[in-house]
């Protein structure tokens, strides 16, 4: 990778979720760094632009929002050798309306495509501008000239434009981690709530989504709700122009394939083999979440399971659902379908001997999972809508053995990519059980050749180029005058 041309002297990052918790021990207060997919790329881009750990000047500044840990916390412990955090605090109720509402109860399910579930209340937009604006006070305390701000997520659409109007010279980038869907789910949203969440975005220089889809649906709702010029892949304001494009996130491939290479994931892995008396695996990780398909995953398997006896005793499937926003009642419903769904599954074909779903209401530790992702004949992963999906791509990058296969739905993100998987459409319950029978019994021959494909494209796209390639595209925004085009 070339490294691109970096004129900015610090990165801010602003995301819901800092970099770290806080967790507070008889020696005081000690850091738990997050290990997820931002964190990393974000620490490579530091490097990328010439910072160096333990360099107090070139830590990264994390903005975030600062839960009951930080409320205590002296704030001058709030950084680690990488980052420093600068938690911004909101008032419970704004809170509650603006992360629980607006954004989960609301955004969450309308851009995936579940507008029944979608829950419209005016005092929640507010708490949303209100807790905008509580990131934008943070921010505006933060930013100094030559900074690079790159805002994450649905839950912060308001801010890039609130900063263009605190500081209009700011370099701005925003990144969509979900769906953005077509326009038709957009005007379901009130008119004016609308044009305010699309024009807070525009605020960006450089606006950011993982497949062209998302691009295109976000360049038409603009061109419905706004009005504005599109020209290319460029929005044309008065007196800028806002860079939009798909950048696909990824994972730290190379992290994936050394772990789980490991002592203590091969030992893991091997345990796991000897208790399933060598059956042929299928597993499948995910939060607790309608968007992921797991009712449907379930039934496929059932549909499967019925139609395959001679695969009952030979197979299992290791569904391990991961805790997440229970309080909601929605999510606890979903819980208790699920659970239903297991036992009757199991109480249909299971024997004293044989249990065809082992489930597990918990998170694995890094180890079970790459354990898990390496142990599997085949990893079934069937969002109903997935902005990305980086749970295949994880599965994908830990195959150094070049075996398993991966069974996908085509409404994750990640099958615009990984076109070697087998893909289908989660709802089909045949198709499902179809795909699982072709997994069971492909060929190593077959699986090493989707599996070599799928490698390449990830080794060759990981997450430290997603961030390389976005930050590259303010390079051309500078450059770019919008009346040499429209001229
Ligand atoms: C959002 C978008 C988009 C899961 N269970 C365990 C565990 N995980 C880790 C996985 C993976 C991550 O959580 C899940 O990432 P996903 O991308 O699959 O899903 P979301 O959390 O919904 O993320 C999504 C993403 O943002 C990035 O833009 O891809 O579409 O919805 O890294 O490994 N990790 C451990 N134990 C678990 O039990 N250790």
């Amino acid at each position: 990778m070339q490294p691109f041309d970096s004129s900015f002297n610090r990165l801010l990052i602003v995301s819901y979720r800092l970099p770290f918790t806080v967790q507070q021990t008889d020696d005081g207060t000690e850091l738990r760094q997050n290990s997820g997919g931002l964190v990393s790329a974000v620490l490579s881009m530091a490097e990328q632009m010439g910072q160096r750990q333990g360099d107090s000047t070139a830590k990264i500044h994390w903005v975030g929002f600062g839960d009951a840990s930080l409320q205590s916390a002296d704030p001058a412990t709030l950084e680690n050798d990488a980052f420093v955090a600068h938690p911004v605090f909101i008032e419970e109720a704004v809170h509650n309306g603006f992360y629980y509402g607006f954004s989960n109860d609301l955004i969450w399910p309308l851009f995936h495509y579940f507008p029944s579930y979608a829950s419209f209340k005016e005092t929640d937009f507010q708490s949303y501008q209100q807790a905008n604006t509580r990131f934008l006070e943070t921010l505006t305390a933060l930013i100094q000239p030559g900074d690079l701000v790159w805002i994450h997520d649905f839950q912060l659409m308001l801010l890039p434009d609130m900063v263009r109007q605190a500081i209009p010279s700011a370099t701005i980038g925003y990144f969509f981690h979900i769906p953005f869907p077509t326009y038709e789910i957009v005007k379901l949203l009130p008119r004016t709530w609308r044009q305010a969440l699309l024009k807070g975005i525009l605020g960006a220089d450089v606006v950011g989504f993982h497949t062209t889809d998302y691009v295109q649906h976000f360049l038409q709702s603009v061109s419905d709700v706004l009005e504005l010029p599109i020209i290319g892949p460029r929005i044309v304001l008065p007196d800028r122009s806002v860079m939009v494009g798909d950048f696909p996130i990824s994972v730290d491939f190379f992290k994936f394939n050394t772990s789980a290479q490991e002592a203590d994931v091969v030992n893991t892995r091997q345990q796991y083999q000897q208790l399933l008396r060598q059956n042929k695996i299928i597993f499948s990780v995910d939060r607790l979440d309608y968007t992921k398909g797991i009712i449907y995953r379930l039934q496929g398997f059932e549909w499967f399971m019925a139609h395959h006896p001679d695969w009952q005793g030979r197979v299992t499937l290791v569904m391990t659902v991961v805790p997440s926003r229970d309080k909601i009642g929605q999510y606890q419903e979903l819980k208790r379908e699920i659970e239903e769904t297991v036992g009757r599954i199991n109480g249909r074909f299971g024997t004293i001997g044989w249990r065809p779903i082992i489930y597990s209401y918990s998170s694995l530790s890094f180890t079970e999972l790459l354990a898990l992702y390496t142990a599997c004949d085949v990893a079934l992963i069937t969002p109903i809508r997935d902005g990305m999906n980086l749970v295949c791509k994880e599965f994908v990058a830990s195959r150094h053995d070049h075996k398993g296969v991966l069974i996908l739905s085509e409404f994750a993100g990640a099958a615009q990519e990984l076109t070697d998987a087998l893909i289908i459409n989660p709802t089909d319950t045949q198709e499902v059980a179809d795909a699982i029978q072709q997994g069971l019994e492909m060929p190593e021959s077959e699986q090493q050749q989707r599996m070599i494909a799928m490698r390449e494209h990830l080794q060759n796209n990981t997450v430290f180029r997603w961030s390389h390639n976005f930050l590259t595209a303010f390079a051309d925004v500078s450059r770019y005058k919008p009346e040499l085009e429209t001229d």
